[in-house]
Order: C-alpha cells, then sequence, then structure tokens
C-alpha cells in the first residue's frame, strides 16, 4: 500500500502534466495560426520589380500585431471586431451587422431600390441622401478601416432590385491603387432578408490569397495575339479562366444569406458575383458600395491597363480622402470628389488620360 501510494501519485501528477502541456500547446498552436493570418498581407509582391518599373511599394509587412483600441468593440451580431478581422483575413470576407446603421435608412434605401427603373443604378449617393448615408454608415466606415489599418472612404454605389447573376471576378480587375496596390473593399448590405433561391452573393472563401486576378497577373494580355485593349474580348476570357480556375482548384462556393441590414465585406481578390436566380419571382434588394483606403495617391484601372508594358490608365474620379482629413472628407465627400487630385501620376506618359490632369 505504502508503494503504491507515490506510484500513483506520479501518475496522476504526469497526467496532469501531460493535460497542461496539451492545453499549452493547443493555445500556443491557436496563436500562431491567429498570429500567421493577422500579420499575412495579401497584397504583397506578385510581380517583379522591373515589370513594375519600382512603382509599387513592398516594404510594409508587419512584425507585429497592431493593438487597436477597436479590437473588443463589438458588432451587432456580438462578434469581436478581432474575431471578424481574422475571419476577413482568412477567408476574405466576412458578415458583419452595423449598429450605426438605423433600421430606417435600410428601409428608405430598400423603397427607392423597390421603385428604380431598370433593377440596377450606379452611384445613386451623390443624389440620394439615404443611399449616402447607407454608404457612409459610422460603424461600417470604422469597421472596414479598422480591419485593414486605414481610413476607408467610398467611391461608387451600386443597388440592385434583383440577383445579378453576374459572372465570378474580384474587384481588382475593376479598380486598384498606386504606389500601393489593393488598397480597397466593398460592402455589400441586405436590403431584406436574402432567400436561397434569390440569386444571393456567391463568393469563394479564401481565394483573396491567389492572387490579383488581373488581366496582367493572369496573363491574358500575353495570350492575346494583338496587344490592343479588345476590352470585351478580354473580359470573357478572363471570366473563362476564372471558372476554369475554380474549378481546378476545388475551391468551395458559400452564399450570403443574410438577414436585412447585414452586411458581407470582402476584400480586393475575393472572386465573388451573383448566383443563379432559381425563383424570379423573388427580389434580391442590396446596395454595394466599393471604398477605397487611403494612402493612395493614384488610382487605376487593371482591367484598361498593361502594367508589365509600363501602360496603366488611370482613373480620375476618386475623392483624395486622406489620413488627417478623413472624417472631414466622409462628411463632404461629394466636395472631395470636385477637389480630387491626382497626385503622383506621371502626366508625361502618354497613355495617362489627358482627364485626370489637375486642374
Ligand atoms: O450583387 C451581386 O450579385 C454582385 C455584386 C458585385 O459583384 C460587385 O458589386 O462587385
Amino acid at each position: 500500500m505504502y508503494q503504491l501510494k507515490p506510484f500513483l501519485l506520479g501518475a496522476i501528477s504526469s497526467g496532469m502534466l501531460l493535460t497542461l502541456s496539451y492545453y499549452v500547446f493547443t493555445i500556443y498552436e491557436e496563436n500562431k495560426e491567429y498570429r500567421r493570418v493577422l500579420l499575412s498581407d495579401e497584397s504583397v509582391d506578385h510581380w517583379s520589380d522591373e515589370a513594375l518599373g519600382g512603382r509599387f511599394d513592398r516594404n510594409r509587412k508587419r512584425r507585429h500585431l497592431k493593438v487597436s483600441p477597436l479590437d473588443n468593440k463589438k458588432d451587432c451580431n456580438g462578434q469581436t471586431y478581432l474575431s471578424l478581422k481574422y475571419k476577413y483575413k482568412k477567408d476574405g470576407g466576412v458578415t458583419f451587422k452595423s449598429c450605426s446603421l438605423s433600421d430606417k435608412v435600410v428601409d428608405e434605401v430598400s423603397a427607392i431600390t423597390e421603385n428604380m427603373k431598370g433593377g440596377r443604378a450606379q452611384d445613386m449617393y451623390h443624389g440620394d441622401d439615404n443611399v449616402l448615408n447607407l454608404a457612409i454608415d459610422r460603424d461600417t466606415v470604422e469597421f472596414i478601416g479598422y480591419i485593414h489599418d486605414r481610413g476607408a472612404f467610398p467611391f461608387q454605389t451600386l443597388n440592385f432590385r434583383v440577383g445579378t447573376q453576374q459572372k465570378t471576378h474580384s474587384d481588382i480587375v475593376h479598380f486598384d491603387t498606386l504606389p500601393e496596390r489593393g488598397l480597397m473593399s466593398a460592402a455589400w448590405v441586405a436590403l431584406e432578408d436574402i432567400h436561397p433561391d434569390s440569386g444571393p452573393l456567391v463568393w469563394f472563401p479564401g481565394s483573396h490569397k491567389l492572387g490579383y486576378w488581373d488581366f496582367d497577373e493572369l496573363g491574358l494580355r500575353i495570350e492575346l495575339s494583338s496587344l490592343e485593349l479588345t476590352m470585351v474580348k478580354d473580359y470573357e476570357i478572363y471570366e473563362r479562366k476564372v471558372e476554369e480556375t475554380i474549378e481546378k482548384l476545388g475551391l468551395k462556393p458559400s452564399y450570403a444569406i443574410l438577414k436585412k441590414g447585414e452586411s458581407f465585406i470582402w476584400s480586393h481578390s475575393l472572386l465573388h458575383g451573383g448566383s443563379a436566380v432559381n425563383n424570379k419571382q423573388l427580389t434580391r434588394k442590396s446596395q454595394v458600395t466599393h471604398y477605397y483606403l487611403t494612402g493612395a495617391t493614384a488610382y487605376w484601372q487593371p482591367r484598361n491597363s498593361i502594367p508589365s508594358l509600363g501602360k496603366i490608365t488611370y482613373k480620375c474620379e476618386v475623392p483624395t480622402c486622406t489620413e488627417s482629413d478623413h472624417t472631414n472628407c466622409l462628411e463632404n465627400i461629394h466636395d472631395a470628389f470636385k477637389k480630387r487630385k491626382m497626385m503622383s501620376v506621371d502626366f508625361n506618359l502618354p497613355w495617362v488620360n489627358a482627364m485626370c490632369k489637375v486642374k
């Protein structure tokens, strides 16, 4: 009996030690995964310096997690901002519920969207206060800024009455920034409870890590015999290439079956589109707002550019919100549009659109 006691005590303490080690190891591994995802930077180099002529800023990999006072703030679904940021970085998209977005604004925009001609309207925020209020909703703008460690400001709204059935694409093919690429994000707000048969937004978790997905990145310009900007043809080839890649990699779709007032926030390179509308009687009222993030000095359209050949088509109609005048800029977004200026565009280059010249 006396000999058994130390043996039992030893066994119990070894067991406890093993359990403790297991927990410490699990926490360590979770923490490592958390850090890995939060520190990863999906916009680091994909192209060579020679190809880009030194236009892109590569020195921005962070070593330390940034601690923000917003980390523990919760969205109106009760999720902490930090956990949502983790999901966003890992998957490229996340569902968010703003606490500052009122039912009244959502209902007003829903009514406008219900009644608009043609079922699709771009940039209604220029003329309609409710559409604008939704685009500059305090929590949404703050959250998008928070997940990117930047200020966010809207540059385009799209309202849809029904499912778009738009083919899968990423936004970076249309909008991009310089000198740092990918300072862009979007929020898709449900203006009603989304029905699975109404053609919900479809997206491919993790696809934002596959690269920039623009024409140059995919080698499409090189594939075409003529390097002229045959946009329509290029776009069809792009869409096919995206479809083929999804199939080849076996990427699994997710659907944004959101409740009214929730939004789906996605990253510049996330592959997404409109899924099939199975019931044509159903509406799918939504507003997409595209946001730039502060820090860019020029904006360009990858779809109409061949950067590896030094041909870049710049985008001119952009409000130049900066980190220091961000709040003021949001409140006066239309003035910011008027004062637009493209600070670091090299206007001597023949392909720079003349419209972009600083007035
Ligand atoms: O709402 C949709 O079905 C697609 C919207 C979209 O792809 C976009 O705005 O970039």
